[in-house]
Order: C-alpha cells, then sequence, then structure tokens
C-alpha cells in the first residue's frame, strides 16, 4: 500500500534546501545549514508555520525520503551529477547569473544545459503539486525556478503561485541575450505575483514582457493570454519591489550576548588592536566587487593614506561555485592579489589583509561585524546583499561605518552609509577614508538611523508583505485602459523595426 504524501498551504520552493546532506569518509551521513542569502533570510520565516520546503539536499543521485526539522517539512528532490553540472553550475550560474548580473563575466550558452534546466524545473514542479493542499499558496524562489510557475499552474490550477527574484531583473537589452528568454518569460507568468528587491527589476521585466513578446502592461501589472488564445484563459500577473531584509531582532540579540561580544574583543586583540579595522564578508563571487575593493585599498596603502598596524583589513571570502571556471579564476585572481599587497605592505606580526576562505558559525560572523570599525560592501551588482543589513543589525552599540556600492539592492533603502560607485578606484578610496576619518558623532548618527530602517524593514515584515501582495494580487485581467493601449502604442512604434528583428531572432532561436 502506498502512502499519500501529506500536503502543506504553503509550499516554498528553491533550488536548496535549507539544510544539506553531508557525507564523511565512513559514509555516515548529516545535515547542515546550507549556505547563501536565500536560507539565512527563509528559516526564519518558516519557522512556527505549518509550512514545505521543496529544494535539493545538495548531493548527487537518489535523494533522501522526506523529513521533517524542526516542524518544518523538507521534501528532497533529487539531481544526477550530470544535472548539477548542467541545470545548477552550468545554465543557473553560467548563463543566467551572468545576464542577470550586466554580464560582469560573459555568459555561456548550451542547448543540453537548456534541456536539462527544463527537465529539473519540471521535477520541481510534480513535487510542489503533489504535497500542495487544495487552494494552497506556493512561493517559488529565484532564477534556478523560472519555468516552475507556468508548470505548477498546468499540474494544480487551483493553487496561488509566487515567485521571487532574489536577484536583479536585467535590462531587455541583456535578457534579449538568451536564446530562451520567451519561454523564461512565460514560464515566469504562470505566477499570480512577481516580486523583485527593485522597483527597477520589476520593470525591467514588464519591459521584456512588452517588447519580447509584445503584451500590455498596465502600471505593475501585465495581462497575458497564454498560448491557444483563449479569452477566458487570459490573466493579469503582477511585477513589483519588496527588498528583502533580515532577521534583525535575532542578530541584535546575538550580537548582546557575553560572548559575541568578548569574542569581538578577542578578534580585535588577536589582530592587534588596530584603531581601524576595515572588514569584507562574501561568498566568492564576481559580483561583490572584491577585487575593486582590494585595489581601492592597495592604494591607499601606496599612497601612505593607512598604513599597519594601524589599520588592518580582512576578508572573509565564503567558497562557493567552485567548479565553474570563473569562480575558480577569480579566486586565483584574489588570491595573487592579496597575496602581492602582503608581501609589499605587511610587517612581521602586523598584516596588510588577513584572508580567510572559509565559512563560519553565524555567532563568529556576528563578533566580525561587532569587531570591524568599517564595514565594506562594494559590489558591482547585487540583488540586495544582506551582509549591509546583518552589519547594520549587530551594531547595537552604534559604532562602526558602513561604505556601501550603490550598485547593491541595499542602496535603495539604507541612504546614510558612505556610498560609493565601485567602479570608481578614486573614488572608492575617498569613500573609505571618509568612514575611517568620520568624527564619532556623525558615525553614530548614521549607524543609527540605518538601524532604525532595518529594525522596522526586517524580514517577518518583508515575508509576510511578499505573502499579502500574493494573496491580493489580480486573478483576473483588468480591462485594459485608454491608457494603456496608448503606453503599448507607443511603445510598439518606438520599437517596431527592431521588434521585427528580435521576432525573426526567436523563430530562429526558439526551437534550439
Ligand atoms: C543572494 C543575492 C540577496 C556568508 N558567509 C558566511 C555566511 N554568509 C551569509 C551572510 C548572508 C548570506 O550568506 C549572503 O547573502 P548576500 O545577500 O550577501 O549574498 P548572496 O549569497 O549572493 O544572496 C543577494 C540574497 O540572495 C537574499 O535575497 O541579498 O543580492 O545575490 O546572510 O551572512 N554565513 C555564515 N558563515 C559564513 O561564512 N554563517
Amino acid at each position: 500500500m502506498t502512502v499519500a504524501a501529506p500536503t502543506f498551504d504553503l509550499v516554498v520552493a528553491a533550488n536548496r534546501l535549507p539544510l544539506d546532506r553531508v557525507v564523511d569518509d565512513k559514509g555516515e551521513s548529516t545535515w547542515r545549514r546550507s549556505p547563501g542569502g536565500l536560507v539565512t533570510a527563509m528559516e526564519s520565516v518558516m519557522k512556527g508555520r505549518d509550512a514545505a520546503w521543496v529544494g535539493w539536499a545538495g548531493e548527487p543521485g537518489t535523494p533522501p525520503e522526506p523529513f521533517t526539522d524542526e516542524g518544518m517539512y523538507l521534501h528532497p528532490v533529487g539531481l544526477s551529477p550530470t544535472e548539477i553540472e548542467e541545470y545548477y553550475e552550468g545554465f543557473s550560474n553560467d548563463t543566467l547569473w551572468p545576464i542577470f548580473h550586466d554580464v560582469i563575466v560573459p555568459a555561456t550558452f548550451h542547448r543540453n544545459w537548456w534541456n536539462t534546466y527544463r527537465t529539473v524545473n519540471h521535477r520541481f514542479a510534480v513535487a510542489i503539486a503533489e504535497i500542495a493542499a487544495p487552494g494552497a499558496t506556493v512561493w517559488v524562489h529565484d532564477y534556478q525556478l523560472q519555468l516552475v510557475p507556468a508548470m505548477v499552474r498546468s499540474l494544480r490550477p487551483d493553487v496561488r503561485i509566487g515567485w521571487f527574484n532574489h536577484i536583479p531583473f536585467p535590462p531587455v537589452e541583456l535578457f534579449s541575450q538568451l536564446p530562451w528568454r520567451r519561454a523564461l518569460v512565460e514560464g515566469l507568468l504562470g505566477a499570480d505575483f512577481l516580486g523583485f528587491q527593485r522597483t527597477a527589476d520589476a520593470e525591467n521585466f514588464l519591459r521584456c514582457c512588452r517588447r519580447l513578446l509584445n503584451m500590455s502592461t498596465k502600471a505593475d501589472t501585465v495581462t497575458f493570454t497564454p498560448p491557444g488564445d483563449d479569452p477566458d484563459a487570459r490573466r493579469t500577473v503582477r511585477a513589483a519591489a519588496i527588498p528583502i531584509s533580515v532577521d534583525f531582532r535575532s542578530l541584535d540579540a546575538l550580537s548582546r550576548t557575553p560572548e559575541v561580544k568578548a569574542r569581538a574583543a578577542e578578534i580585535r586583540a588577536s589582530l592587534g588592536n588596530p584603531e581601524i579595522l576595515l572588514l569584507g564578508v562574501d561568498r566568492l563571487d564576481y559580483t561583490k566587487g572584491i577585487r575593486h575593493r582590494l585595489k581601492a585599498y592597495e592604494e591607499l596603502l601606496r599612497d601612505k593614506a593607512i598604513a599597519p598596524p594601524d589599520v588592518t583589513m580582512m576578508q572573509v571570502s565564503t567558497p562557493s561555485r567552485e567548479r565553474v571556471d570563473a569562480y575558480r579564476h577569480l579566486r586565483d585572481e584574489i588570491e595573487r592579489t592579496v597575496g602581492g599587497i602582503n608581501g609589499e605592505y605587511s610587517d612581521i606580526g602586523s598584516p596588510a589583509v588577513y584572508y580567510l576562505y572559509q565559512s563560519y558559525p553565524r555567532a563568529e560572523m556576528a563578533a566580525m561585524f561587532l569587531a570591524a570599525d568599517v564595514m565594506l560592501v562594494t559590489p558591482l551588482r547585487d540583488g540586495m546583499n544582506l551582509v549591509a543589513k546583518e552589519y547594520v543589525a549587530c551594531r547595537h552599540d552604534l559604532g562602526g561605518a558602513l561604505v556601501l556600492s550603490e550598485f547593491a539592492g541595499a542602496w535603495h533603502e539604507l541612504h546614510q552609509a558612505f556610498i560609493c560607485n565601485p567602479h570608481d578606484v578614486e573614488g572608492v578610496k575617498q569613500t573609505i577614508m571618509r568612514a575611517v576619518t568620520a568624527p564619532e558623532d556623525e558615525r553614530r548618527r548614521r549607524m543609527k538611523a540605518l538601524r532604525k530602517r532595518v529594525a522596522v524593514h526586517d524580514v517577518q515584515r518583508w515575508a509576510s508583505r511578499y505573502l499579502e501582495a500574493l494573496a491580493s494580487a489580480p486573478a483576473k485581467p483588468r480591462r485594459p485602459t485608454r491608457a494603456s493601449d496608448e503606453e503599448r502604442r507607443g511603445e510598439e512604434r518606438a520599437n517596431r523595426s527592431s521588434q521585427r528583428a528580435l521576432d525573426n531572432a526567436s523563430e530562429r532561436t526558439e526551437d534550439l
């Protein structure tokens, strides 16, 4: 007798489960919290809800049986070694990730990667359809699962479907490079509500609908007729910004514990109690601007604006996507640069850069944040950047200063940070020096304002705003108004010639 799978009113799907299965040398398996911003954010949202999470368990082969952890039902989806290579490392991280991050490195296109992406997305959709209760809410996350909304809708038309993009959504000119752009947009339009980090991301998506699929948009909605041209099947999908945040209260409480405070003091002492400790914490990713940051720091050392041991820098780079070429090259490059800086500017007992290619427990991260005088968050492009908000949440002492790139989504909320353009090395140097030399009362004033923002706009508020937006998203199309018709006609006029070219190109590439 087969036992029916339990069903849930809220089903979350993300590429990774919040726990990874790790098999040790003796073949024994244990579960470990998986890395990254999405898990950090969703963990606190899922606590206390009767919900299920569908995702990959982080290792190849047959998936483990579903199980319950701290009240959350975890439903693993299996990936074969080839699928990991083609769907995850390939299409997700070597095709979509660069396109969605301004093509900082060139994107790679392979038709077999796309086919595998489709297959895996379908597997996720089937798993979701199996455990969603009638009328359930399904919340799909991120760029790895863009086809899932439409696939779930065709399997389970009764459920309400949302998708949230943790990374930027590219301008139409970049998105157009994708040979499978039409299928991706149609995949997303299976949702009722599409959430983005910034309004500009939602607008980029809506522009793709207009320009690439000739759809009608009005304000933040797009009206869409699924294939078959049945007017009854017309649906309206809303696309809007709901910026993600951090669990302010728990980070604030963690950083106030005697253990974390003592550890922060210990870290400073073991670095020789510098006057100024600069800190960078990032997944080792070319989007995070680590090279640009190191260059600015190196030039400040060269100019003798700063010098160890009075000023020193700690760079934590968390291992990430180590099998993707661009990441291997980046690691080499960063480690060579750190070696060069240390060779030139360190002294015995006082290194210029402490470089740590490791992952740390949460409490240790909080202690580092508390220990750092200046936090350097300088991405070239970043959906949000939770590290910036975590730093702020940990500075209950109102100490510290945040240097923040205007290309991080966080910039749209954290205006009281010391803002820089990471491409402008001279500007980054000046901003670091402003942060280093700012009077204490100015730093405290800025930090207080930053904390106020993050305390109110925390991750719990993000989740409830998202779920409210999903619940109230329009299911039926609104009648197009004169304004929307005009808007569409204007757009069409402007793009008529490029549209023809794009359509022709689509015909050639849709069935690649
Ligand atoms: C994506 C988007 C968006 C890092 N090292 C360690 C560690 N971390 C934690 C940080 C933070 C998270 O990982 C990283 O989040 P970010 O937001 O900085 O960046 P991505 O991983 O690129 O996340 C991003 C995010 O999704 C959420 O929507 O903000 O723009 O790219 O929480 O603290 N945590 C621990 N040890 C480490 O060594 N415990």
